[in-house]
């Protein structure tokens, strides 16, 4: 009987899957050739591995493999119910704190190789991780888009691991109560942007002013698999420092408290970016905590078995 070992956590809510032992063998090349072959020749692990009966749709996975460049500490492909993510933030902070929990690796700073970038993270001593994201950067402002009933909204296009559709103008009250409204919604402009030339636009995010003082926002982020972030999300708020620096209303260094859905936040701020003046780097930091170490049976006899 195949198994798979795996470790759960959740990271500020949202739960991150990372699959130690028993992985699909990528074979050589770079992340993004491993990623390439894990989409055409292991969908079905992929879903096996997130989906029921086994997990849920709103896992992320997280395929540890042995890194390309020496200089890193592992490569990391994020996936999810329906395929594969760039980079994920959340995730990254749950893979360093299962790989503290294995003991394979110390508080400090750490590099790890993502099919959108190498990204830095740094275990910290109460159960947080600080990570320095891929460079992030808005590439459209103020896109005005059609919705259903002649009614327009307007948002921002930007890029912080995974593309974004940033909206502040959408009238809802991000309130948990409210979470199958916010849901069909964000599935309407989802489908509004693809009609409208921007297929690669796969994460809504809606914001609004925090419910708590000590945040400075509040957001719902709809993922590509039909399921809310119950985390502020790491790229998401990255795409989101991407605007405000653009906008000047943050400055590097300048603190920006997101809150999630769920009331839950990520504590973050950016740098520049020294290699292109149009890019930041954001720093996001947030909490996770271990949840489950498990081993998934497949038998071959069992005709759902994948
Ligand atoms: O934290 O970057 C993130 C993320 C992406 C999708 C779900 N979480």
């Amino acid at each position: 009987m195949k198994t798979v070992q795996v470790i759960d956590s959740h990271t500020e809510g949202e739960p991150t899957r990372v699959v130690v032992v028993g992985g699909p063998e990528l074979g050589e090349g770079s992340i993004s050739e491993k990623c390439d072959r894990f989409v055409t020749e292991f969908d079905h692990f992929r879903s096996a591995v997130i989906n029921e009966p086994r997990g849920s749709e709103i896992l992320v996975g997280a395929l540890l493999m042995e890194p390309q460049s020496k200089e890193c500490l592992c490569g990391v492909i994020f996936f999810n119910n329906v395929g594969v993510l760039g980079m994920c933030g959340h995730g990254t902070i749950g893979l360093m704190i299962t790989l503290a929990h294995l003991g394979r690796i110390q508080p400090g700073r750490h590099m790890v190789e993502t099919p959108a970038g190498i990204v830095e993270a740094e275990l910290h001593t109460d159960h947080s991780v600080t990570v320095w994201n891929v460079p992030s950067f808005r590439e459209i402002k103020n896109l005005s888009l059609e919705i259903s009933g002649g009614k327009t909204i307007r948002g921002d296009i930007a890029w912080g691991g995974n593309w974004f559709f940033l909206c502040e103008d959408h009238g809802f009250e991000l309130l948990l109560s409210n979470q199958k409204e916010l849901t069909d919604f964000t599935i309407e402009v989802r489908n509004a942007l693809h009609d409208a030339g921007y297929p690669k636009v796969d994460h809504i995010e809606l914001f609004s002013p925090p419910s708590s003082i000590q945040a400075d926002s509040r957001n719902f982020v709809f993922c590509p698999g039909g399921v809310y972030d119950r985390s502020p999300c790491g790229t998401g708020t990255s795409a989101k420092l991407a605007c405000l620096a653009e906008e000047g209303k943050l400055k590097p260094g300048q603190t920006w408290i997101q809150e999630s859905i769920t009331g839950t936040t990520f504590q973050a701020s950016y740098e520049e970016d020294p290699r292109n003046k149009n890019r930041i780097i954001p720093k996001i930091r947030g909490k996770a905590f271990i949840t489950a170490e498990t081993t998934l049976f497949f038998d071959e006899q069992d005709p759902l078995g994948f």
